[in-house]
Formats: structure tokens, C-alpha cells, sequence
């Protein structure tokens, strides 16, 4: 195994550079470099020398089993400039260690088992959060909520499984003992709790994914002047002239800690003008996948092809006279902005920890073998708890195939 090291800040000038180092030789290169190490998990002054001196920087030693990648690691935090980065790095390369690809940090972690896969992922979603909503959720999965929950089901089923194999033990030849009432009673919450954690996955996968809110409604109704007015700067061309819009304009932005991209469409009519028709085209198929769909008009109808329960139907243009928004004074915009944050936030109410299709995968199969006739022999009922325990297990994970954790790792930097 090879020792790696990389700047964990964004490179640049700050107040500090931390640069990481960390492998077998961890230890070894840091002494080389900056003398004897403090003790573990203490910060001390020492001067860096390579030949030359190189910095005053705060050194910390992390030994193998109790740092973030379960290696033996060292961190410098240098004071923050380039050239102090780039001559620490040089030492660090005749020394023997070479630079860390993007997410290596993390992937020994993971190898180590210092981090489970579950919070690998949470870790990638809490880097890419855009909004509060999505970074407590992901906070919660690396906080340890997600293996703390499967742990609790996992002692049920060991208890349920240590049942099992006592009636195993004392049954008679000729009268097989009854398996306790208590194992189906385990059996039972177990599999009531994952259809909870189910339920919840598309909620918790639409808050990960974020949210869009299509505008959608006649040519000149408003609608690129809805969405300037929201994004507070002039995003989309306005005119006069129907069939501006073409393509579909996205926001993306935070209301009230979810994340949301509003979607400017086409005005939805019959059209000889081809490219206007593809315009019209995209806008129906983005309009229909999307969350919520803001129908807005003059008259306050809304197009009935793609009107679903929760959409709202906005007047507009109300500085003319009449009740709705207003694009140009802004009368309006903010409660239906709240309209419509709270019918996105009622949509996402049941969101439980289950984020990912992986994990509600392992999470159907787990309760599928648990779904086991109380008449079955105790053998096979013993196998049905172990089975499900072992799919429980990979909901947290270790392992995973390469490219599964190729895709993920490939969203951290270098020094993640
Ligand atoms: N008075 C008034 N005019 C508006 C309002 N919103 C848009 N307009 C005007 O209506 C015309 C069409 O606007 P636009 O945003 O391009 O509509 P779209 O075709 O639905 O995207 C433009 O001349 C805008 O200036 C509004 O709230 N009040
Ligand atoms: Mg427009």
C-alpha cells in the first residue's frame, strides 16, 4: 500500500494549508520531516525541514485503527500559501509518498472500515448538499443514524436467532420443540420497521435529488418575467412577442432549505414555427416529470393537459387590476413562493434515512426471507434470520462493486 498525500484545503491563499499524509510510512516520512512526532492526536509546533527549512506548522499524528483513514496518518497544517504547499509536497514526494487520487482518503477509509459504505455515500451527498434540508440528511447517515438503526433490527434478529437454535438444541429426537412465540413476535417488528424505512425511501430520494417547479401556462402569460422576478436577476429574455422562450431555463435555488430549480417553458400553443414546436415539446415532457407546476395565466386557468393534484393556478400581471402576482411590482411572489415550499415540504413529510436504491434493495430482500411461515422447521427458519441479517448488513456496507464506488468517489476532490 502505497503512502499518499494531498492538500486537504482548497488550495489557495487562507489562514492555513492542511496538507495530508497517510500510509504505512506515514509515520516515518513525518519524522523525517518535522523530528520526533507529538504524542497521538496532539497538536504541536515543529519546524519542517527538507535540507531547508520549510515551514513552522502545526503537526498531528494520528495512528493506524484511529484516524480517518485507519492508517497511520500525519497532518500539517501549514501556514496557508501555495509555494509553503507545493516545497511541503516536494519533501513529501523524495520521501517516498506520492500524491492521492480524487477520494483515495475516503476509499481506505471505507477498505479500513473506519467509514461504512452507507456513510461514504451520505459523505458524498453532504459535499454535493445545496440546501439545509439535504445536508441534515445527510448529516444524519454520517453521524452513524442509518447503522445505529440497522444494528438495533440486527440484535432482534440475533436474539430471535439464539431462540431459534436453543429450541434446536433441546429438541427430543421423537417431539421437536416448539419454536418460542417470542421468535415470531422479533421476526414481526423486524420486518414492520423495514416497511417504515420503505415507505420513506422515495420521499428521502426526492429531498436528496432536489426538487423542480415548472412554470408553465400560455405564450406572453408571464412566465419568464415570474422567473427574473424569482431569480432576481434577468435569467430569461421577456418580450412582447410570443413564442420567446424556447428552450427550458432553469433556476436553481434554496426556499426554505429545500432545493429547488424552477423551470421556464415555452408558452404552450399550436405552432408552424418548428423550432417554437420542439420549444413547446420540451416544455410539456419537463413540465409533466416535474414536482409542481405553477399554471400561470392572465385569466387564472390553467392548461388542463398537464394539471395534477398540488399544482398551483397563479394570476398574473395583478398590477393591471385583479387578484394573483406580479411580475412587476412583485406583489405576491413571496406567498406563493411559501405555497409553494410548504406543498414540496408536504410532499417530502414520511422522508426516512433510506437515500439510495441500494440501500431499500437490501432492505425488500431482508424482509422477503424473513417472510417465513411460522409451520417451517426450525432450520429453516434459523437460515431465514441469518440470511436476513446479512441483508441487513449491506445496507450499511463495506463492500461494493468497483464501479459503483468509482461513480461515487468520483464527486470528491483531490484530499477527500
Ligand atoms: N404589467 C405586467 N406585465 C407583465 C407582467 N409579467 C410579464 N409582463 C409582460 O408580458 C409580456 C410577456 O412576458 P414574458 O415574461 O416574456 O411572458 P412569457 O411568454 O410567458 O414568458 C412582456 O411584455 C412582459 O413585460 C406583469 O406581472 N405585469
Ligand atoms: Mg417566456
Amino acid at each position: 500500500m502505497d503512502t499518499i498525500y494531498a492538500e486537504a484545503t482548497p488550495s489557495g491563499r487562507g489562514g492555513v494549508s492542511v496538507v495530508r499524509l497517510s500510509g504505512p510510512e506515514a509515520r516515518a516520512i513525518g519524522e523525517a520531516i518535522a523530528g520526533p512526532l507529538p504524542e497521538a492526536r496532539r497538536a504541536e509546533l515543529r519546524l519542517l525541514r527538507d535540507g531547508e527549512q520549510i515551514d513552522r506548522a502545526l503537526v498531528i499524528r494520528f495512528d493506524g485503527g484511529s484516524s480517518f483513514t485507519g492508517e497511520p496518518v500525519v497532518e500539517f497544517h501549514l501556514h496557508g500559501a501555495p509555494v509553503i504547499v507545493r516545497r511541503l509536497e516536494r519533501a513529501l514526494r523524495d520521501h517516498g509518498a506520492r500524491i492521492a487520487e480524487a477520494g483515495e482518503f475516503t476509499r481506505r477509509a471505507l477498505l479500513n472500515g473506519s467509514l461504512a459504505l452507507s456513510e461514504v455515500e451520505a459523505l458524498s451527498d453532504l459535499l454535493s448538499a445545496e440546501s439545509e434540508a439535504q445536508r441534515q440528511q445527510a448529516m444524519k447517515i454520517v453521524s452513524g443514524d442509518l447503522a445505529r438503526w440497522t444494528g438495533m433490527l440486527r440484535d432482534r434478529l440475533v436474539r430471535a436467532g439464539a431462540l431459534i437454535e436453543a429450541s434446536l438444541d433441546f429438541a427430543d429426537e421423537d417431539v421437536p420443540e416448539e419454536v418460542p412465540a417470542e421468535v415470531f413476535d422479533l421476526l414481526a417488528r423486524v420486518r414492520q420497521d423495514i416497511g417504515i424505512a420503505i415507505a420513506g425511501y422515495p420521499a428521502a430520494e426526492r429531498l436528496r435529488a432536489g426538487f423542480e417547479v415548472a412554470i408553465v401556462g400560455p405564450p406572453n402569460a408571464g412566465k419568464s418575467s415570474l422567473l427574473n422576478r424569482i431569480a432576481q436577476r434577468e435569467l430569461a429574455l421577456v418580450s412582447e412577442i410570443a413564442g420567446t422562450t424556447r428552450d427550458v431555463i432553469e433556476l436553481h435555488t434554496e426556499l426554505g432549505g429545500l432545493a429547488v430549480t424552477f423551470l421556464d417553458t415555452a408558452g404552450l400553443r399550436e405552432t408552424r414555427d418548428m423550432v417554437e414546436g420542439m420549444g413547446v415539446e420540451r416544455a410539456r415532457a419537463r413540465a409533466s416529470a416535474a414536482d409542481i407546476r405553477v399554471h400561470l395565466s392572465e385569466d387564472g386557468q390553467a392548461i388542463s393537459e398537464l394539471l395534477r393534484d398540488g399544482d398551483l393556478v397563479v394570476r398574473t400581471k395583478a398590477d393591471l387590476g385583479g387578484p394573483g402576482v406580479s411580475a412587476v411590482t412583485g406583489a405576491g411572489v413571496r406567498e406563493m413562493l411559501d405555497e409553494i415550499r410548504n406543498r414540496l415540504a408536504g410532499q417530502v413529510a414520511g422522508a426516512g434515512m433510506i437515500t439510495r436504491q441500494r440501500q431499500a434493495q437490501a432492505l425488500e430482500d431482508a424482509a422477503r426471507v424473513l417472510d417465513v411461515h411460522p409451520d417451517q422447521p426450525a432450520e429453516v427458519l434459523a437460515e431465514a434470520v441469518r440470511a436476513a441479517s446479512h441483508r441487513l448488513g449491506e445496507v450499511v456496507g463495506r463492500i461494493a462493486p468497483d464501479d459503483y464506488l468509482d461513480e461515487i468517489f468520483s464527486s470528491f476532490c483531490i484530499g477527500k
